[in-house]
């Protein structure tokens, strides 16, 4: 390790030059050593960003657990969104270890200070829609993160271990349960292409804006956070989704997605960013509603922070 602690308190040109050291050699920055504020400032807007979004990502598969078409079905859902919830909590305790507080993090989601994925700002229609999330939208996470696994700083690095074994899980699930569906009735395959439909595009823009307009990837990218572009990610879950769509036997809605032999890639249509700006901007099709479910759980759930301070106060314990 050729980071130095704080505690050494050497200057600041000795700081930097064991913090850039330690990235030059693909090592980890861990919680006690030195880090310019930056670099911290970075990974506390993307590793809340990443909690708020399982947090806020519970709600639109929520919306289906009393509806699971049977218990089997039931078991998984649940078990996926209690997932979420974990996923939500590794990563706020990964952004304590950077000095922020919870409760601020909450405290910035619930006021719009601080975003969460576009993705969960759109509606889960039908029960197919279970199945593309856990096909697309888990699939787009798991090329997104896997590289997160070799991030530059310690704790989410290892979060994200745990959080990909889990995320491979959802994934298979929701690619079993639309095999199921496209085995079944032509009803049921055209629920299956209807929600294929509606998530593809929204499922690309979760990999960010194109490099072009992403100001944060180079330098995130020259400290180690990020390992790979968003276009280079999102070229790769293009890849990896065309052959399990002719496998399932569903089209994806984009009439200029073909193989391009000379780049060895398949040449795909451009998201609609305008939209993609419009749901940043609060303007999705559900983002009052998202917020406004969590501003409410968070006021039912004040007892029992109340409480669980309290306990904590008369038995001497700060957590
Ligand atoms: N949605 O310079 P850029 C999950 C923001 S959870 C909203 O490219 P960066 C799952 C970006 O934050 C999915 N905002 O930024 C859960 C920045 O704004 P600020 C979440 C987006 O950080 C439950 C601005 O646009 N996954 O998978 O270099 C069930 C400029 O962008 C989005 C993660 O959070 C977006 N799609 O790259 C199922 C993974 N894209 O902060 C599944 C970790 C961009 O400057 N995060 N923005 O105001 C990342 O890998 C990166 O933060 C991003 C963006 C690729 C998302």
């Amino acid at each position: 390790m050729t980071a130095v602690t704080t505690t050494e308190q050497p200057g600041s040109d000795e700081l930097t030059s064991a913090f850039e050291a330690t990235i030059a050699a693909d090592q980890r920055i861990e919680p006690r050593d030195w880090m310019p504020d930056a670099y911290r400032a970075t990974l506390i807007r993307q590793i809340a960003q990443h909690a708020h979004s399982e947090i806020i990502g519970m709600q639109p598969e929520g919306n289906w657990i009393l509806r699971a078409p049977s218990l089997r079905r039931k078991a998984i859902l649940l078990a996926k969104v209690q997932d979420e919830a974990g996923h939500g909590l590794y990563l706020y305790a990964a952004a304590e270890t950077l000095g922020v507080d919870r409760a601020e993090l909450t405290e910035k989601l619930i006021t719009s200070r601080q975003k969460y994925s576009s993705i969960f700002n759109y509606p889960t229609l039908s029960y197919a829609d279970i199945g593309v999330i856990g096909w697309l939208v888990d699939g787009a996470a798991i090329c997104n993160q896997v590289p997160l696994c070799r991030c530059s700083y310690g704790p989410y690095a290892r979060a994200m271990i745990r959080i990909c074994k889990e995320e491979s899980f959802h994934q298979r699930q929701g690619y079993e349960l639309l095999m199921t569906m496209m085995s079944g009735t032509p009803a049921q395959r055209d629920m299956v292409q209807e929600a294929t439909n509606r998530w593809w595009w929204p499922s690309l823009m979760m990999f960010g804006p194109p490099d072009a307009d992403s100001p944060n990837t180079q330098r995130s990218m020259a400290w180690g956070i990020k390992r790979h572009t968003n276009d280079e990610l999102r070229q790769r879950f293009v890849d990896m989704t065309v052959p399990q769509a002719a496998a399932l036997g569903v089209t994806l809605p984009d009439p200029d997605l073909r193989w391009n032999d000379e780049r060895q890639a398949h040449d795909f249509g451009e998201p609609d960013w305008s939209e993609f700006k419009a749901v940043l901007g609060g303007g999705g099709p559900c983002n009052a509603q998202r917020l406004a479910r969590r501003r409410r759980a968070h006021q039912d759930g004040a007892w029992v922070r109340e409480a669980a301070a309290a306990y904590a106060a008369k038995h001497g314990r700060t957590s």
